[in-house]
């Protein structure tokens, strides 16, 4: 009997709305070779949009109307020309990720065959690890406030929030991760020279789990110093966990490493299946070149692949991937120009759905 997956999607703002319907074609053209469907609903919250008719980002029944779903296929948030960046992110992804417990946002940074990197000398090989980022609290806890406010006594406070539960799941994710990889080494972000209570407390935890993963080589940097070795000696890593601000950074420092954040994907991913995992590019909606058809859609269709993954259908997330790696190795015109080709969004996406057809 052929297999179904309850698809919720969500394109969001800017360039979302152009990289989502090429992360679907990929998806329809793999479908059609593999022994599954796709049950896609496609939702406009999540949105500027949204925000101008509702004024709020999503309705009030949301995590009801999503809980259901196998997936979330989301595209990007932010519209700061109609809506705060705070607001839009709090209003929307934020509550996805904490409503439905994706504590894990897992984001591979691979240098894919084709892509020159800005690393100078450096092969597909040499770039191939894993941030994985604590996704739920952390210094996004909007613990915090404002005391006289508009005056010259001001005073602004905002928390981080470490718990001793949403430290430990993340690190025992991000070692299983390592455990399941050859290299097996975990990388560990801190800043417990200048943070003096919660950074000292996650490196504790850290060593702590160690213990419990004899096989995986394990070490530390300060996030100032683990920054530049990202740019100087990225064959160095293989899994890299972080709190949530310090994973942020890394995963949009990792995919520049790797030629362009266009390619870069992720997945936010609640391990133990009780509600939906999302799936979107680490790319946001990029303001300057919506509209202009130039968006890159890699990281949504690689999106799509783990999307696929996490669903079971490996062959089917196997062959996005592979249909990727060998349009970008073909490389010319049909490339985006963030990738020196003079290609649309629309037909770098055609190209890949062909490819994999
Ligand atoms: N597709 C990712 C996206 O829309 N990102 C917007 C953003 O600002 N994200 C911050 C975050 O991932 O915490």
């Amino acid at each position: 009997m052929t297999r179904t997956h309850r698809i919720a999607v969500i394109p969001g703002d800017g360039i979302g709305v152009e990289t989502v319907p090429e992360g679907i074609k990929a998806l329809d053209a793999v479908a059609a070779n593999h022994d599954f469907e796709l049950e896609y609903t496609e939702y406009d919250f999540a949105s500027a949009n949204y925000w101008l008719k509702h004024g709020k980002m999503l309705p009030d029944n949301w995590f009801d109307e999503l809980k259901g779903y196998d997936a979330i296929f989301f595209g990007a948030v932010g519209a700061p020309d109609v809506v705060p960046d705070h607001v839009s992110l709090w209003g929307s992804l934020l509550k996805f990720r904490r409503g439905f417990d994706q504590y894990a946002n897992v984001r591979p940074v691979r240098l894919l065959p084709g892509i020159k990197s800005p690393l100078a000398g450096r092969l597909p090989g040499d770039i191939d690890f894993y941030v994985v980022r604590e996704n739920t609290e952390g210094e996004y806890s909007s613990v915090g406030g404002i005391m006289f406010p508009e005056t010259d006594r001001e005073i602004v406070m905002q928390e981080t929030v470490m718990t001793r539960t949403g430290v430990d799941r993340i690190l025992k994710y991000a070692f299983e991760l390592a455990e399941s990889r050859e290299r097996k080494h975990l990388t560990s972000a801190t800043k417990s020279n200048g943070i003096s209570i919660s950074m000292p407390y996650w490196d504790e935890r850290v060593k702590e789990m160690s213990a419990k993963y004899p096989d995986i080589s394990v070490d530390k940097f300060h996030i100032d110093i683990l920054t530049a070795n990202f740019v100087l000696h990225p064959d160095w890593f293989d899994v890299v966990v972080a709190s949530n601000l310090f994973g942020d950074i890394l995963s949009d420092l990792g995919p520049a490493c790797t030629g362009t954040i266009g390619v870069a994907p992720s997945g936010n991913i609640n391990p133990e299946r009780i509600y939906p995992s999302l799936f979107e590019p680490v790319h946001g909606s990029a303001p300057d070149i919506v509209g202009k058809g130039i968006a890159n859609p890699v990281g949504q269709i690689w999106s799509a692949s783990m999307m696929l993954n996490h669903l079971g259908e490996h062959a089917a997330g196997a062959a996005i991937l592979e249909g990727i790696e060998r349009v970008l190795t073909r490389g010319g015109d049909a490339l985006t120009p963030d990738l020196g080709g003079s290609g649309t969004t629309i037909s770098l996406g055609a190209e890949i759905a062909t490819e994999i057809s």
